[in-house]
């Protein structure tokens, strides 16, 4: 009878669910190792087949604190957490969630407009000393439609358009899905592809290209595009936060509903026709293909815990766009991502095995 009434409780919260949202909260507030701690043991219950129901259960399970324990002991015995409760009442948290969720607003900026007493998406827009910069007035203004999720039928759909655009510029190019949805995902929250040519040097040419032929399509809404920085003679970055020096685009796209086997996933865009989606594309050189491939394919928290692995266990750098070995002091190199898991000592991971 207890436990009935506990389960349709309103309030009850998933520990996985608690997990995120504390530490979005030290995120917010940029104290680092209790967000990658609460990131992490959100991750390791994302993993499990099964769903915790006693603490005596996560025995065992790596990663899970002190901390994570309790709040986890506290959810299993109540079906809530305090702590968690507070952070979602708490009006700054909301307020910074909020405009977090608009495309080209980071933490600093959400916390800048908090400061200054900004509480809606009207305050901000009705305010004339706030200066939107272009990527944050695309965010605004398809909010709608980049905030619902895009489904694997659409990255399909898309993954078509940017195929046709590498073929007609170079018949041997290609353009590979990566991101959530090469892991297998049903939905994500935009699309990701690398996109490559044989020649090397060639690379930032191609994706200057696509994105002419996007514009003549009429269908690209929003680009930044950002050229290449890449060095090789630089040893990989220890730092998994920072993005790679590769030629890349941060993309909005207007999607056709025409071209999506069984409509948009959207009710307002089907009335439409169209529908607005976030698209990523990075053009690495095709000998650092395969690093690409391995870090846009992501799971974040995968892709930590691979980088953490070669550093402690194997004293190896890795990176999106290489792998250095410090003990034999060179690069090594890697054609596939079978080739990097080889070079550390791991057997084949398949992608969808890595949704940490
Ligand atoms: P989604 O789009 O929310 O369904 O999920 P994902 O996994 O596609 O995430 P997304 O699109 O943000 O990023 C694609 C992959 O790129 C991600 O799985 C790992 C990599 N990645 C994303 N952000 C960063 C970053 O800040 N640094 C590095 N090194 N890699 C990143
Ligand atoms: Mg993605």
């Amino acid at each position: 009878m207890e436990d009935r009434r506990r389960s349709s409780c309103p309030c009850q919260v998933l520990p996985r669910d608690a997990f995120e949202v504390l530490a979005e909260f030290y995120e917010f507030n940029e104290v680092e190792g209790p967000c990658l701690a609460f990131r992490r043991a959100a991750s390791v219950l994302k993993s499990l087949a099964w769903s915790v129901r006693r603490l005596g259960a996560t025995e065992g399970l790596p990663c899970l604190g002190e901390r994570s324990k309790s709040v986890m002991e506290e959810i299993l015995q109540s079906g809530r957490s305090f702590e968690v409760e507070k952070i979602l009442s708490d009006e700054r948290y909301q307020t910074l969630k909020l405009f977090t969720s608009v495309f080209g607003v980071g933490p600093k900026t959400a916390e800048k407009w908090y400061r200054r007493g900004l509480r809606s998406f009207s305050d901000i827009l009705a305010e004339p000393s706030i200066h939107l910069n272009r990527m944050q007035q695309s965010g605004f203004r398809h909010y709608g439609d980049i905030s619902r999720a895009v489904s694997r039928a659409e990255a399909r759909a898309l993954g078509n358009i940017i195929d046709e655009a590498v073929r007609a510029i170079t018949a041997d190019g290609a353009a590979a899905l990566t991101g959530g949805f090469r892991r297998g995902k049903e939905f994500g929250h935009d699309v990701d592809f690398i996109v490559t040519t044989p020649e090397v040097g060639r690379e930032d040419r191609l994706l200057t290209d696509i994105i002419e032929s996007l514009k003549q399509q009429g269908i690209l809404l929003y680009c930044d595009y950002q050229a290449s920085t890449f060095d090789q003679s630089k040893l990989p970055s220890h730092k998994f936060e920072a993005m790679d020096h590769f030629a890349k685009c941060f993309l909005i796209l207007r999607l056709d509903c025409s071209r999506v086997d069984g409509g948009l996933n959207s009710v307002e865009g089907d009335s439409r026709g169209w529908r607005a989606v976030r698209v990523d594309l990075v053009s690495p050189p095709v000998d650092r293909y395969a690093f690409t491939l391995l870090g846009w394919t992501g799971s974040r928290q995968f892709e930590r815990d691979l980088r953490r692995f070669a550093r402690s266990e194997r004293r190896m750098l890795l990176d999106n766009h290489a792998l250095y070995d410090k003990t034999k002091k060179e690069f090594l190199a890697a054609t596939t991502e079978e080739d990097i898991f080889a070079h550390l000592g791991l057997e084949y991971i398949e992608p969808w095995q890595r949704n940490a």
